[in-house]
């Protein structure tokens, strides 16, 4: 039932932002929960907080390996082992299904979906080389994908370089996995080369034509080496293979 107090999320959070701005889509299964168990303040504004920072929602934050959460130091407290050990010693003794949900808390973390210069324009030119779907109704569709595929994603646009190098070292710290569709950034630039290379998470390069069939100098990515993989000339169901990759690779 829902709880008037605190409702859970409409999804997409914000439907009447532009293109170009921030989408976010949670699965709400994973991300209210875990903030109502957290006992933080509740509503869909701090769902976004609790993504952007983790450290005041530990807990939905990936566990450390051991799948034990580090208890928050007081420092009126006294040196106790007490505290600590047996619940040490119930998370070592958990059953499989217990540390399989702790590893599910760890998919929380958007997949960043990144596109770059003029793909804003998706759908209004060019049909013949990109087809007639616009960029909303790409993001539209990268959300439903996300959200049987259990995955949180954050779609975002930008006609500048520097804005994409930005949410990807966003993404190196917050992000699951990035899907990238550079544009024509995909063929020139060594800044989001760079930025990519620092990632440890699985990055897919998408391109919804086939750029080997087109001129020469869309033949080479400075994108392509830093990817985990690379869909191209599939059209734009590309960006949903892409999120079945990541996904695989969790
Ligand atoms: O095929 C792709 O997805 C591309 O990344 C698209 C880029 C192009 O520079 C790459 O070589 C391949 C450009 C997207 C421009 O999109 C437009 C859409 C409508 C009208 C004009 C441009």
């Amino acid at each position: 039932m829902e709880d008037k107090a605190h409702p859970s999320p409409s999804l997409p959070l914000r439907q009447d932002q532009p293109i170009g701005a921030a989408r976010l889509f949670l699965p709400p299964a994973i991300a209210y929960k875990e903030a109502h168990d957290s006992g933080a303040k509740r509503g869909p504004g701090h769902l976004i907080f609790a993504l952007l920072r983790p450290d005041r929602f530990p807990s939905i934050t990936p566990a450390p390996a051991s799948g034990i959460r580090p208890e928050s130091p007081d420092p009126m407290a006294r040196p106790s082992s007490k505290a600590v050990a047996p619940k040490a010693k119930a998370m070592s003794k958990a059953k499989p299904a217990a540390r399989a949900q702790t590893k599910a808390k760890a998919v929380a973390k958007p997949v960043y979906v990144l596109n770059g210069p003029n793909l804003n324009l998706l759908g209004q030119r060019e049909p013949h080389i990109y087809g007639s779907t616009t960029l909303a109704a790409i993001e539209k569709q990268v959300v439903t994908r996300a959200k049987a595929l259990g995955l949180a994603v954050i779609c975002h646009q930008s006609n500048h370089e520097g804005e994409l190098v930005d949410w990807i070292q966003e993404a190196r710290t917050m992000g699951a996995g990035v899907v990238i569709n550079a544009g024509a950034y995909s063929h020139t630039s060594i800044a989001i080369h760079d930025a990519l290379a620092t990632l440890d998470i699985p990055v897919v390069e998408v391109h919804i034509s086939n750029v080997y069939k087109r001129e020469a100098f869309r033949h080479h990515s400075t994108i392509s080496p830093v990817a985990t993989g690379v869909i191209c000339g599939l059209g734009v169901i590309g960006y949903d293979l892409a999120l079945e990759a990541i996904k695989s690779k969790l």
